[in-house]
């Protein structure tokens, strides 16, 4: 049977397991990656292992997430970084150097390999063929510590392009059009593995904005073959050496096949307050505009800003709207620098922020009070800019770049003959702001300021779990409802009491206290949840506020992950009619969960209303043993 790219890396990197859709499989790890915001944790788990130097072949610390250093806290965790990574082994990615995702892609990614990130759009590498997976902190942390990484095998599902994109159609317009399909469901325990002859119309970073935003379909991972486009894109990086071909077989077998006609597309936006709220540019165009954003790792290549210039170029930014752009990388800044563009992006009125996430994840640049803001980023989920009433629209950078100009959502191909931007044939490649760890590393020593908090440790599962529904939520909620992110918050990650008072701010702003109050409780929830960012605080907040059990009708795979980390206890309706009669404050009754656990279905009474439910848990072996042992870092210290 032929192979497609996603079995072919597996099977090369199969510790344990069977490559049978849905069972648990293990896979050896070749490189991790790190950022600022979930990097603290993962570091603080590295160093509780117990291991004194990294055991992948490459791991890297990056710090582009909360770089505004609003007070001492982020500047001291940037320092704490730096120090781990010189101690443990990884390089460090210094602040300003770029967006993880963007400069992996440009200066390590290596197609064949397997990534695994402490960030959810870390398959954005699956644009160079690489099988790049985002994870919880201490998946991460164990996987630098040399312990394979769990997932469930996913369906290889295959989405073939055919033809060339229309004019004015970008990588962004294809994701979104395979999110209107799919839904922020649709791409749960599935990785999407793109074929087709439209593939050779599209460079690294295009590939790259449509593996990144796989993240919002749920998926586990998003790939592109690696072929001559991989390999002029890997010489321009000064990496040929790097480059490996990656194909899938002619015959190769899918779980199923998704066919999008390029030619056939148009300008798509995705809507308030979710990526697959996907229509027509041309059904909304008019509407007026008060934000424009350029950046994220989604879309701020030297390619796509190219684009940007050229649209901008001798005009002037619409008096009412505020045009920020964040470059993705140092690389990209230099090249707009070098060869003017960058004037001409500053002449036109744009305003230029640091290469990081910035906005992207509410860290400055809130829109105005229920402010029209156009992105090219990935998520619009609601609140995430840090203005509550603002309306986050999703959209490509020639999209962006035609509204910043008139002021209202505009179709891009009203501005003309469409641009081309080849990608050059010669980056300008320079890794002086990435620190390579020195040799006499075990007298070195972390760095600790006062807002770095030690580790909450969860308690081995007990047997009777009772406990309040403290919250009852909807379908596809996020954790940047369950932990809110932004610059002041964001500030906290390294410290978990102070961040956890934060928990679903959004939803409730009395849950923290409430919980607290109450010694926990147990969420109740719908659809998907846990869907978005693959922060571990949407675990661990719940943990120290006494969380013991979620019941869902359905987990986002990291999150669910995140819940068994920290021996938190996912459960999902065996019916889910079940839902519609849990009340908040209603009292629930896990008689013996540990017993429970090994019978995969659990009763619940619901002791306000005299009812029994039946829920059920979809963990592995090894999953309930790191329950009962009390969470990951238990599991494997006891291991080591
Ligand atoms: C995001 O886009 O939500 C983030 C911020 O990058 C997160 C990571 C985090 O919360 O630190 C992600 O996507 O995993
Ligand atoms: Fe950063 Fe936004 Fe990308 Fe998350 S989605 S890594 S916050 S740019």
């Amino acid at each position: 049977m032929g192979q497609n790219m996603t079995r072919k890396i597996i099977a090369a990197h199969l510790v344990e397991g069977e490559m049978m859709p849905g069972k648990e499989i293990a896979l050896r790890i070749d490189q991790t990656l790190t950022q600022d915001a979930t990097g603290t944790m993962a570091y603080l788990e590295f160093e509780a292992i117990g291991i004194p130097a990294v055991r992948t072949e490459l791991s890297v610390s990056y710090v582009d997430h909360n770089t505004l250093q609003v007070g001492f806290e982020n500047a001291d965790d940037h320092k704490f970084l730096q120090s781990a990574a010189a101690k443990f082994g990884a390089r460090f990615s210094r602040m300003g150097n770029g967006i993880c995702h963007q400069v992996h892609l440009e200066r390590f990614g290596v197609p064949g390999k397997t990534l695994l990130g402490s960030d959810s759009h870390t398959p954005t590498g699956g644009g160079l063929g690489m099988l790049a997976i985002g994870a919880g902190g201490l998946d991460v942390a164990t996987a630098m510590a040399g312990y394979p990484f769990y997932v469930k095998m996913p369906q290889i599902i295959n989405i073939r392009l055919h033809g060339k994109p229309a004019p004015w159609v970008a990588a962004k317009d294809i994701i979104l059009e395979v999110l209107r399909l799919l839904t922020v469901k649709g791409g749960v325990s599935k990785v999407m593995e793109y074929t087709g002859d439209g593939v050779a119309f599209l460079s690294v970073p295009d590939r790259a904005t449509i593996t990144n935003m796989g993240a919002e379909l749920g998926a586990t991972s998003s790939i592109f073959p690696s072929d001559a486009v991989t390999a002029k894109f890997l010489a321009a990086q000064d990496r040929s050496s790097d480059f490996v071909e990656l194909l899938p077989d002619l015959d190769a077998r899918y779980d199923e096949v998704i066919d999008i006609q390029l030619n056939e597309l148009e300008p798509l936006i995705a809507l308030p307050h979710m990526p697959d709220n996907v229509v027509k540019i041309a059904d909304v165009a008019g509407r007026k505009v008060d934000q424009v954003f350029i950046g994220s790792c989604t879309n701020s290549s030297y390619t796509d800003l190219m684009r940007v210039a050229a649209i901008l170029k001798g005009k002037t930014v619409h008096p009412q709207v505020s045009l920020v752009i964040a470059p993705g990388s140092r690389q990209v800044l230099v090249s707009l620098a070098a060869n003017g563009a960058l004037t001409d992006l500053v002449a036109a009125g744009a305003r230029i922020l640091e290469c990081a996430c910035g906005p992207c994840v509410g860290v400055g640049q809130s829109p105005c009070s229920a402010g029209v803001s156009l992105r090219t980023c990935n998520r619009n989920f609601e609140g995430r800019s840090g203005t509550v009433d603002a309306q986050i629209c999703l959209v490509s950078c020639e999209a962006a770049a035609a509204a910043a100009l008139t002021g209202v959502i505009t179709d891009p191909r009203d501005l003309g003959e469409p641009i081309d931007v080849p990608v050059p044939k010669k980056f300008p490649v320079d890794d002086r702001m990435i620190i390579v760890p020195p040799d006499n590393r075990e007298e070195l020593e972390l760095v600790m300021g006062p807002n770095i908090k030690p580790l909450p440790v969860a308690s081995p599962m007990p047997g009777e779990i009772k406990g309040e529904v403290l919250l009852k939520v909807g379908d596809n909620i996020t954790t940047d409802h369950i932990m809110p992110a932004g610059a002041s918050i964001m500030a906290l990650r390294s410290n978990i009491p102070a961040i956890s008072m934060h928990a679903f701010e959004r939803v409730d702003a009395t849950f923290a206290e409430r919980a607290l109050a109450a010694g926990g409780g147990i969420i109740v929830c719908g659809l998907n949840y846990g869907q978005g960012s693959s922060r571990e605080h949407a675990a661990l907040a719940p943990l120290y506020l006494g969380i013991k059990a979620v019941i869902a009708k359905s987990f986002a795979r990291i999150h669910m992950q995140n819940l068994v980390n920290f021996g938190l206890l996912p459960l999902t309706f065996d019916n889910e009619e079940d839902y519609d009669t849990i009340e908040p404050g209603d009292m629930l009754l896990i008689d013996d969960a540990r017993q429970c656990l090994a019978a995969n279905t659990v009763q619940v009474r619901n002791v306000t209303r005299d009812k029994l439910y039946l829920v059920k848990h979809s963990l592995s072996d090894r999953q309930i043993e790191i329950m009962l042992a009390g969470g990951l870092l238990k599991y494997v210290k006891d291991k080591v």
